[in-house]
């Protein structure tokens, strides 16, 4: 047998494992959903991260959350939305559900005080993000009785590799503010690094090499570095974005940030 065909094998298998584990896994409390919230700068990936995890669940690409291609640094998703995913049975769903939110901008954006009340489950699914001010409590959309299905278990920052070294001061301060509010209220939390094929020619070329490429390892310590997330705790992916068919490739690096997110959150429930 060839190597190459040793190495494909090989992955489709690894694949596999992670595939059954995410089918057979569950939060071990009756009707607990996890809730992951994926926050970041504009145009990083959020909206793109979701639409790939459910590409890869139903074993087709799917669009279930809006993505922009014009990349204007306004951000697209401006209403808070929580995306189920469907397991590959009818009426059957994953369970964990993703919090889809706008981009933090330099100046409007989503407001830092919102991601924190949406931490605490106290923004009810549909409201539209104001920029100007945070959600306040007497309106239609704040969740005043939050209770463990409202509130999220694990915080996912997601930043692109390409611009990492372009983001701005101010963007930087506001995830840091988030990433300590997260720390105050005990949630776990984790980073993607998304277009590392827009960032490297290498992994371009080859999304294997990854894990080889000089370039990735500098963007993730840099990354580290302003943020102070561990190293252990950033994962490189590629979002599917101009792909009609699945990869291997692409879908293991996402199954893998995945699973660290579940692990995580699940870990964050049991210590409740
Ligand atoms: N090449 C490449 N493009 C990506 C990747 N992830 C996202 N994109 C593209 O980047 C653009 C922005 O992606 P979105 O998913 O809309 O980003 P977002 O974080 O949801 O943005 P906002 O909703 O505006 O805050 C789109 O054109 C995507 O197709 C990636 O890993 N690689
Ligand atoms: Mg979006």
């Amino acid at each position: 047998m060839n190597l190459v065909l040793l190495k494909s094998l090989s992955l489709n298998s690894d694949k596999e494992n992670e595939m059954s584990w995410l089918g057979l896994f569950s939060p071990q409390k009756r009707n607990l959903k996890l809730r992951i919230l994926l926050h970041g700068p504009a145009g990083s990936g959020k909206s793109s991260f979701i639409n790939s995890v459910d590409s890869i669940c139903q074993k087709r690409i799917t669009s279930p959350a809006a993505v922009d291609n014009f990349c204007s640094g306004k951000s697209f998703t401006i209403v808070y939305k929580a995306h189920k995913i469907k397991k590959d049975k009818p009426n059957m769903y994953h369970p964990f559900v993703f919090n889809d939110i706008m981009g933090l901008e330099a100046t409007g954006g989503v407001c830092e005080d919102d991601i924190k009340l949406a931490m605490k489950g106290h923004v009810k699914d549909g409201y539209k993000f104001n920029p100007a001010s945070a959600l306040d409590p007497s309106d239609q959309f704040y969740n005043q009785t939050p209770d463990e299905n409202d509130k999220v278990h694990v915080l996912v920052c997601v930043v692109p590799a390409h611009t990492l070294s372009l983001m701005k001061g101010e963007i930087i301060r506001k995830m840091v503010n988030i990433r300590e509010a997260a720390r105050d209220l005990d949630i776990p939390q984790i980073a993607i690094l998304t277009h590392i094929d827009v960032a490297c020619p290498l992994v371009n070329g080859n999304i294997q090499n990854v894990y080889k490429s000089k370039y990735i390892k500098k963007k993730m310590e840099e990354f580290c570095d302003q943020l102070g997330i561990p190293m252990n705790c950033i994962f490189p992916v590629k979002n599917y974005h101009e792909e009609q068919d699945l990869d291997d490739d692409i879908d293991m690096l996402i199954l893998r940030a995945l699973k660290q997110m579940i692990n995580f959150a699940k870990d964050k429930v049991h210590a409740d």
